[in-house]
């Protein structure tokens, strides 16, 4: 593949509520574009980008996966730009992991099912886009499903987020019926074929759709004109704005964050996956058009750093995502903050004060990786075998030291005590979860100095789960859940002793903990009144902790 310069690269993070279809929409669009021959389903677990044996089992995601899609640009004379896309988790449980890596997008794509209306992840996602400062969309997924209404679901996020929701397409047939979407850009219609290529045939817009485009375009118009005199000039003067200036000026309103417009899809039948591609293409943000924040210090502390994404500047990278695969050893995930990355160069590792050689950098689709000469500003790769880098740490020229800041991850919610089935999984636990702490930020190990159990700690149940799961089918290593022992405590004469305990304990896990350099403060064992798990063995004299984000229940019915 040849290399794109800042300009020409898009990095969206695909979020929404857990089932949404992101994982099938993402598959789904690079199956339109053609990056993959075959249409990848989640049903047959064959995406692209669920490609972890738990996600395939499940049918849920449960980490961060990349891909790439090249699609031609109408606003830079058709010439191809790359969309990386970040296919994030959408289940509450996993929505540390959606967090943590949605810091490497410059856009966000919000999946929202057009059955249920915004969720409470919706919520969430958006609060999330609103602490990075990127634009963002919302695309309705699901538009082939029974009882799935467009209205509803505008009426459901405008409530939810305001008015600058406005609606950038309209359907063409609903539920089983639907063909494809009106654009309400250029006022044409886009027919697609069910289960076909993913393009779009383009023509006028039929008669009985007609009066309703004209009205959500004028709605658009008006959104667009709204903030800025000279579009609204020429929307006085003329009563409308000639598609020649809306475009641009769709794109600079939603870059500004003024407008959320809001698209539609059926994942499943590959129907408005063209049209979706063109928007992102054409009028989503580069990485440039996204302010850096470069810091002095770690963690977002000291003066600010002046850095942008420029070729010109000197070489800094951000690791977002650190994998653990078991044949390939560690991979880290990256974006190029600002210079050219070019392969086998030498760089420090400002957190860490090593150095680290480049060597073999590659781009990412999905669990395969390809060798590329370099990567520009902006853009996004992953390399192996990296000595001692993991998530959250910035490299680069050792004469021009910068620190970015990682995502803030809560703490977890909820610990299970671990016991190894036999002595052999006793001897090979330390290693197996040494590795699988250093992919999964959300998610500590430590053992309690009083009741010497092994304590796993993390967001929700299924975390856990689909931890122990990992480590039996990636290391071989089984252990049994349980409830974890609450040390009882009796009388004052046992505060001191407490007090010790609670301190020992945190150190236990700081040292447990591959980020300790950095996070040893915020010590997770220090809550002692111990959540338990959500089903089995509630004992019924202890507070039960709920996960941190159940489902909700739908806007409407
Ligand atoms: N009929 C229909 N089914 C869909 C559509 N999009 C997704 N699905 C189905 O919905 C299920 C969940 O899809 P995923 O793509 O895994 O959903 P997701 O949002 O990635 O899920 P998480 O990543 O776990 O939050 C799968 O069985 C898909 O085939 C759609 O547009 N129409
Ligand atoms: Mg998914």
């Amino acid at each position: 593949m040849k290399t794109y310069l800042t300009k020409d690269i898009r990095n969206v993070g695909i979020v929404g509520h857990g089932g949404t279809g992101k994982t099938q929409l993402v598959s789904s669009l690079l199956f339109t574009a053609g990056m993959t021959p075959r249409w990848g389903k989640v049903a047959e677990g064959t995406t692209t980008t669920d490609f972890d044996e738990e996600e395939i089992v499940r049918k849920i995601s449960t980490q961060t996966a990349l891909a790439h899609a090249e699609w031609p640009c109408t606003l830079c004379s058709g010439a191809n730009v790359k969309i990386n896309f970040l296919d994030l988790p959408g289940y509450g449980t996993f929505i540390n992991e959606t967090k943590a890596s949605l810091i490497a997008a410059d856009c966000a794509l919000i999946a929202v099912d057009a059955h249920v209306g915004a969720q409470v992840t919706t919520e969430k996602d958006w609060d999330f886009c609103l602490e990075y400062d990127i634009p963002r969309a919302f695309v309705l997924t699901w538009m082939d499903r029974e009882l799935s209404s467009f209205e509803r679901s505008m009426e459901s996020l405008q409530q939810s987020f305001g008015r600058s929701v406005v609606a950038l397409q309209l359907p063409i047939g609903t539920e089983r019926g639907f063909r494809g979407v009106v654009d309400l850009v250029a006022m044409k219609a886009h027919f697609y074929t069910p289960d076909g290529d993913g393009k779009p045939k383009i023509e006028e817009i039929p008669a009985a759709l007609a009066e309703d485009a004209k009205e959500a375009h004028e709605r658009l118009v008006e959104m667009v004109a709204e903030g800025d005199d000279e579009l609204m000039e020429e929307f006085f003067r003329e009563g409308t704005i000639p598609i020649e200036d809306l475009i641009p000026g769709v794109r600079k309103a939603i870059v500004a964050e003024k407008i959320v417009p809001v698209l539609m899809i059926s994942a499943a039948h590959n129907i408005g996956n063209g049209s979706l591609l063109t928007f992102l293409a054409d009028v989503f943000p580069h990485p440039d058009e996204h302010e850096e924040e470069g810091y002095t210090e770690p963690n977002g502390k000291g003066n600010r750093v002046e850095r942008k994404y420029d070729d010109a500047q000197p070489l800094s990278i951000f690791v977002f995502k650190t994998m653990a695969d078991p044949f390939a050893g560690r991979i880290n995930y990256f974006k190029v903050k600002s210079g050219v990355l070019k392969n086998d160069v030498t760089v420090t590792n400002f957190v860490r004060g090593t150095q680290e050689r480049m060597q073999h950098i590659q781009i990412v689709q999905g669990k395969t990786l390809t060798e590329i000469g370099e990567l520009h500003a902006g853009d996004l790769g992953a390399i192996a075998k990296l000595k001692e880098t993991l998530t959250g740490d910035t490299l680069g020229d050792k004469n021009a030291p910068v620190f970015y800041r990682p995502a803030q991850i809560p703490e977890p919610a909820i610990t299970f005590a671990v016991e190894p089935k036999t002595r052999s999984d006793e001897d090979k636990i330390g290693v197996a979860i040494h590795k699988i702490l250093e992919e999964d930020t959300a998610l500590r190990f430590s053992r309690d100095p009083q009741t010497k159990e092994f304590l796993l700690a993390g967001s929700g149940q299924q975390h856990i789960e689909v931890v122990v799961a990992k480590l039996h089918k990636r290391y071989h290593v089984d252990l049994t859940l349980k409830p974890r022992k609450v040390p009882y405590r009796t009388s004052k004469a046992n505060t001191k002793n407490n007090l010790a305990d609670t301190a020992s304990s945190a150190s236990a896990a700081s040292s447990s903990n591959p980020r300790s350099a950095t996070k040893a403060s915020n010590s997770w064992t220090t809550f002692s009144a111990a959540p338990f798990p959500t089903t089995g063995f509630r004992p019924s004299n202890v507070a039960f902790a709920k996960p941190p984000c159940a489902a909700s229940s739908p806007v409407f019915p």
